[in-house]
């Protein structure tokens, strides 16, 4: 395979002819099985670099009675306990400042990346110089895929923070020999500048979070600008929800007039982009020779078969500082067998990451994803571009409301567009919802990701909790 070496090894050189649909050919594209193989050896690499330099490994495979030796197969590597976001952040306390899964000299961090720890302790991310390179290289393969090219000048407009997001994307398209144009968001009064920068500059990339992509399409209008004539070409995604979901999906690409690429995983198992698309279509491909990703049975951590639902545990096959081995992502999606097909054997998510199973909530026996309501509600020809879902008790049951922007400009009937509504969401969710319509600009727009649950409950059990003797 090309390139592919432990630990890794790139070229930086390297750059696939213009034309060319692949950035490594062979990689992407021989047989999983094949691939698997390699996936294996490299595994058993990874496991036995990480037994030898981490007491946080170690201690819990030694605990679970596995020594990477004992690892013979795909599904051997199922029986490996995974690792659990909580665990990392308490190995972080008493390990400062990086964690006992440090894998190398601490002197040897020359980037720090970090959780934002708005719940709980942050977690920081520590990462040497060829651990940046290697992303540096895989972003540049996978949005190499997305049809981005060196002549392209492409937007960073999400938080230049701590987040790590931004950060992959900019070292990405550097590495694809793109122009960058790190603009960042989150500062007040940002977005009408963003708007006036993209006309400026030329933009033809735009990167960012799906909620923001919509809000920069807003603002374009208020300022008289028609986003679809801005120029940008094509807008990749990551962070939430969104890209892969058929209605956000449709407002971006129509607003822009421009290919939409989903992309993203965790911050923790950066590459991120390991889930990334090739094609301009919903859904993702698991780009395994970077990052091996195991759809699971969220209760016991063992590979579903393809068709199924599942969650994402990650495998870091390409990093040396703090490699994830196992990583439970707690979120939900549903994967397809690899398929040459889609140009590259990779297996498929094809409607990508649809949520967080925290995230998911029971009205009347029925689960429901938010990102399930928001496909229905932005769908909508009369919704105003913001809504909250605000999930509440009254006495044994649950109930949900979603409040929604409604365009008065239209001057239909409010009440019956918000009765509609409601009959959509029914036919979707297989439970009512009162939809309760509110004049446009109610609601704070994002520069990041959308939070747009309430959950009222929390807030009634705190009560009851605080007025218990
Ligand atoms: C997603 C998606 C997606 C992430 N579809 N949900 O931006 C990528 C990385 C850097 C990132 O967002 O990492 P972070 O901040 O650790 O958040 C990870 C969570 O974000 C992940 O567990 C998902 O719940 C969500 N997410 N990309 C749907 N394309």
């Amino acid at each position: 395979m090309e390139q592919w070496s432990w630990p890794p090894r790139y070229d930086d050189d390297y750059r696939p002819a213009e034309g060319a649909k692949h950035w490594f050919p062979r990689r992407e594209t021989m047989p999983a099985r094949q691939r698997d193989e390699l996936i294996l050896a490299r595994i058993k690499d990874v496991m036995d670099y990480a037994w030898a330099r981490s007491p946080f490994y170690r201690g819990k495979w030694e605990e679970a009675g596995i020594h990477p030796s004992s690892i013979k197969s795909l599904a051997d590597f199922e029986k490996v306990p995974v690792v659990r976001k909580e665990e990392l952040r308490a190995d972080q306390a008493e390990n400062e400042p990086f964690g006992s899964y440090l894998c190398v000299p601490p002197e040897e961090v020359k980037h720090v990346n970090g959780t934002s720890g708005t719940t709980g302790r942050p977690t920081a991310f520590g990462i040497n110089e060829r651990d940046w390179r290697s992303v540096a290289n895989a972003h540049a393969r996978v949005m190499w895929a997305m049809g981005i090219r060196p002549s392209d000048t492409v937007l960073v407009a999400s938080p230049l923070t701590l987040y790590w997001g931004s950060w992959g994307a900019y070292i990405g398209a550097e590495r694809l020999g793109a122009r960058v144009f790190p603009f960042g968001a989150g500062v007040s009064g940002q977005t009408t500048r963003t708007v006036h920068w993209m006309k400026q500059m030329g933009v033809t990339v735009f990167y960012a979070t799906p909620s923001y992509a919509l809000r920069v399409a807003e603002v374009a209008r208020t300022e008289g600008i028609d986003p679809a004539e801005l120029g940008v070409r094509k807008l990749f995604f990551s962070g939430e929800p969104g890209a892969s979901v058929p209605s956000i999906r449709a407002r971006i690409a129509e607003a822009f007039d421009a290919e939409v690429y989903d992309s993203g995983s965790m911050a923790e198992v950066s590459p991120w982009m390991h889930l990334g698309a090739a094609a301009d279509e919903p859904g993702v491909l698991c780009w395994q020779d970077l990052v091996y990703t195991e759809v699971c049975d969220p209760a016991n951590h063992t590979r579903v078969d393809y068709g199924n639902e599942g969650t994402p545990v990650y495998t870091t096959l390409e990093r040396t500082s703090q490699p994830m081995i196992r990583l439970l992502s707690n979120d939900l999606t549903r994967w397809e067998a690899p398929s040459i097909e889609r140009g590259r054997t990779y297996p498929f998510l094809p409607r990508g990451i649809y949520g967080r199973i925290d995230d998911m909530f029971i009205v009347r026996g029925e689960n429901i994803y938010p990102s399930a309501i928001d496909d229905v509600v932005m769908a909508d020809p009369e919704y105003g571009g913001e809504h909250r879902i605000i999930i509440s008790r009254e006495s044994i049951m649950d109930t949900l409301v979603v409040k929604a922007e409604h365009r008065a400009e239209l001057g239909t009937d409010t009440r019956a567009w918000a009765d509609r509504l409601a009959g959509k969401l029914r036919a979707v969710l297989g439970v009512g919802a009162t939809v309760v319509p509110v004049e446009q600009n109610t609601f704070d727009r994002t520069a990041f990701k959308a939070r747009r649950v309430i959950d009222d409950r929390s807030m009634l059990h705190q009560l009851r909790a605080e007025e218990a003797p």
